[in-house]
């Protein structure tokens, strides 16, 4: 697993645990909802509270809670998330960042990993017995392990992080780089989907999760704003990619429900600065335009 300061929780775990999610939609967060989305765990079971954004209000970092239902900390009332990082592990030094998996009775912090945090919910019970039985796909099944592994490593490096090193770059060296590695990474998923419906074989697998954050928000945002592989790149130029994007949309359970493509992408615009000075958000690019809805 990466190296988190949190604990990791494993099946063998014991039960006594209380769930809760802390989110925003950004790709790191839409992972987690994902996992859930995918898993048929309803909000309410795990006690999910959205996040708003307001970097004017929060004290460090961006997010802040709010009075609003489903915005407000259940456990402690905190104002921001930092307060909340500070109440469940004091002295904590890093970055306050969502999404954050907590364990609500003993009120300690599970994990602020998101692919940690995908990796529990979608193969953790967490000792509930009707979380293990609802489970429709297998997202990590032991034979897939290793090449899910594998994948996971490459489709980060290429592309999940790869589209926000291209957005975030500052020289033009390290700008071609990430943007020759966001094109490797389309067309090794462009070829292995030649032959796979999905990346792993002929199943929907936490691979798949995990690069589909990134492909949902290539066209209205990691292309045009973050120019990754170049403004004027597209998922429809890498056609069994294309194909896959309408496979996952369509046929996987919780896909459609784990996104809304326009505020998605018109979240980047209006909260990346430095990208957008000027502020305007472009015209929303919708399910249709990018040819998942007729
Ligand atoms: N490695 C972390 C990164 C999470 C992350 O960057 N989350 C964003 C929102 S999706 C965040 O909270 N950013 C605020 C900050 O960096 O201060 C993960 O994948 O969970």
């Amino acid at each position: 697993m990466n190296a988190s300061v949190f604990t990791y929780i494993s099946e063998e775990e014991p039960s006594t645990f209380q769930l809760n999610t802390f989110y925003f939609f950004l790709q790191w967060c839409h992972r987690a909802r994902l996992a859930l989305k995918v898993r048929q765990i309803i909000d309410d079971e795990v006690g999910l509270t959205y996040l708003v954004d307001d970097p004017v209000r929060a004290s460090r970092g961006g997010w802040v809670f709010d009075k609003k239902p489903g915005y407000s900390d259940p456990i402690f009332a905190s104002n921001d998330l930092r307060q909340l990082y500070e109440r469940m592990s004091p002295g904590f030094k890093g970055r306050c960042t969502a999404p954050l998996l907590v364990d609500s009775k003993r009120k300690e912090i599970i994990s602020n990993e998101s692919s940690d945090i995908v990796r529990m919910l979608g193969t953790a019970s967490f000792g509930r017995e009707d979380l293990r039985l609802r489970t429709a796909i297998d997202l990590y099944p032991p034979d897939l392990a290793k090449i899910i592994d594998e994948t996971n490593i490459w489709v980060y490096e290429l592309l999940n992080n790869g589209v926000y090193q291209c957005g975030f770059s500052t020289t033009q060296v390290a700008y071609d780089r990430a943007s020759a590695g966001v094109r490797r990474g389309l067309e090794r998923c462009n070829d292995i989907l030649s032959n796979n419906d999905f990346l792993c074989g002929p199943n929907f697998t936490e691979a798949d999760l995990r690069l589909l954050p990134t492909v949902l928000r290539f066209d209205g945002s990691y292309a045009p704003l973050f120019r990754a592989g170049g403004a004027h790149l597209r998922i429809r130029d890498f056609p069994n990619l294309h194909k896959w994007l309408i496979k996952c949309w369509h046929d996987v359970p919780g896909v459609k429900d784990s996104i809304d493509i326009q505020d998605a992408n018109s979240s980047y615009y209006r909260q990346l600065f430095p990208l957008n000075p000027g502020g305007l958000i472009p015209t929303a690019i919708t399910a249709k335009d990018i040819g998942l809805e007729a």
